[in-house]
């Protein structure tokens, strides 16, 4: 299994809710690895090449406005199977639906509300983490902790 790179945002509602610590904390807990991170208010430039793919849906328009509404934290997260293991802790989509114990299931109420987003796939992942990050803001570093969490 090779190692995967995914975008993490928290997005409006979890910046301006005060729960960016809370959300970073349950990722970087289970021990997923942050190498990159900064604060942005994103462009509709952005939100339009991040959200292609729900170009047309209802609900397009409204999530455009949104992400674009404040400053949202993004994070370059990495780990083997980073995509699988971020998304499981986020939650499904919809809050209403998202199991106790994950970052939607616990803190969130709706859908055009559910305070984070994860790529969902590998492939994606990389793509999206070239909209929002250049390659100078990824750090390559060595987390001495890994033999605690990763059995080699
Ligand atoms: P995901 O964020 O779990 O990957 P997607 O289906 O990719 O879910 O949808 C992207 C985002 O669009 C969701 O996180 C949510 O904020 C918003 N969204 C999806 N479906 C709806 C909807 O039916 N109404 C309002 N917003 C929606
Ligand atoms: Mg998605």
């Amino acid at each position: 299994m090779s190692v995967e790179q995914t975008l993490i945002l928290v997005k409006p509602d979890g910046v301006q809710r005060g729960l960016t610590g809370e959300i970073i904390n349950r990722l970087e807990k289970r021990g997923l690895q942050i190498v990159g991170a900064k604060l942005i208010h994103p462009t509709r430039a952005i939100a339009e090449e991040h959200y292609q793919e729900h170009v047309g849906k209802p609900f397009y328009e409204g999530l455009i406005e949104f992400i674009t509404s404040g400053p949202v934290l993004a994070m370059v997260i990495q780990a083997e199977r980073a995509i699988a293991i971020s998304r499981q802790t986020m939650g499904s989509t919809d809050p209403a639906e998202a199991a106790p114990g994950t970052i939607r299931g616990d803190l969130g109420l709706t859908v055009g509300r559910n305070l984070v987003h994860g790529s969902d796939s590998a492939k994606r992942g990389a793509e999206e983490i070239r909209i929002w990050f250049d390659e100078s803001e990824i750090i390559n570093f060595e987390q001495t902790m890994q033999p605690w969490i990763i059995e080699s």
